[in-house]
C-alpha cells in the first residue's frame, strides 16, 4: 500500500475517538498524520491526546485552544478555564516543546494543499495572513476582512479559490464542509458528533462517532444536531 497523508479534524481531548479513528484507518509509520489543531481543551483527555500524537509522529498546526494553553505557560495568571490549567500542570518539558513548535500552517506540496486551523482570508498572500485570523476566523465580512462570527459574513471557505486546497477545522457549527478548494473537518466530536479524517490523495472521508457528549454545545451547534436527528434514519 502506498503512503497516505491523513488529515484529522478537531480532537479536543477525545482520546478514545482518536485511537478508534487511527485503528480504523490502519495507520502505519509510512503514513503522514497531520492534525488541524485544537488538540486540547473541552474534552476528557487532552494530555493523552498530546502524548499519543507525539508517539505516532504526528504533525499539527496550532489551534486557538492550543494557543491558550501556551499562553498559560508564559503567564500562569492568564484567563483560561480550570480544566486547561489542570492539563498545563500535567504536561512535561517534551510535551511543551512539541506544542511550542506547532506552526500556523503546514504545506502539503505533493497534494497542492495547505492545513490551517481556522481559515485564510481570500486575496491575501500567506505571508500576510494574520496569526489571530488563522486561529479564530470563520467568516468574511462584506469589506473583505475576517470575522470570528459566522453571522457577520460568508463562510470563508466558500469564497476561497485555490490552489492550494485548504484543509481546516474550528467550525463545528457548519460541520463538514466540502468546497472546490477547501475542506472543513471539524465535525464536533467533543459535542457528541464525529471525529473526521480526510485521506489523501483519494480525499476519502473516514470518521468515528463520539462515544458521548463531552462538552455542552453552544446554541448554534445544538440547533444543528436537532435538525440532523429529524432526518430519516437509514434502516
Ligand atoms: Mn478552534
Amino acid at each position: 500500500m502506498s503512503a497516505r497523508t491523513v488529515i484529522v479534524g478537531d480532537v479536543h481531548g477525545c482520546l478514545d475517538e482518536l485511537e478508534r479513528l487511527l485503528a480504523q484507518l490502519g495507520l502505519t509509520r509510512d503514513d503522514r498524520l497531520v492534525m488541524v489543531g485544537d488538540l486540547v481543551a473541552k474534552g476528557p483527555e487532552s494530555l493523552g491526546v498530546v502524548r499519543l500524537l507525539r508517539e505516532v509522529g504526528a504533525q499539527s498546526v496550532l489551534g486557538n485552544h492550543d494557543a491558550s494553553l501556551l499562553r498559560l505557560r508564559r503567564d500562569p495568571s492568564a484567563d483560561v478555564n480550570d480544566a486547561l490549567k489542570k492539563t498545563a500542570r500535567k504536561l512535561d518539558e517534551a510535551d511543551w516543546a512539541w506544542l511550542e513548535a506547532l506552526p500556523y500552517t503546514i504545506a502539503l506540496p505533493d497534494h497542492r494543499a495547505l492545513v490551517v486551523h481556522a481559515g485564510l482570508v481570500p486575496g491575501v498572500s500567506l505571508a500576510r495572513q494574520k496569526p489571530e485570523d488563522m486561529l479564530t476566523m470563520r467568516a468574511i465580512r462584506e469589506d473583505g476582512t475576517a470575522s470570528k462570527r459566522l453571522e457577520e459574513g460568508t463562510p470563508w471557505a466558500r469564497l476561497w479559490v485555490g490552489p492550494p486546497h485548504v484543509y481546516f477545522g474550528h467550525d463545528a457549527v457548519t460541520g463538514l464542509q466540502q468546497h472546490p478548494f477547501a475542506t472543513g473537518l471539524d465535525t464536533g466530536c467533543v459535542y457528541g458528533g464525529r471525529l473526521t479524517a480526510c485521506v489523501l490523495p483519494a480525499r476519502e472521508l473516514v470518521s468515528v462517532k463520539a462515544k458521548r457528549v463531552y462538552a455542552e454545545p453552544g446554541k448554534a451547534i445544538a440547533a444543528r444536531h436537532a435538525s440532523e436527528s429529524q432526518k430519516p434514519k437509514k434502516k
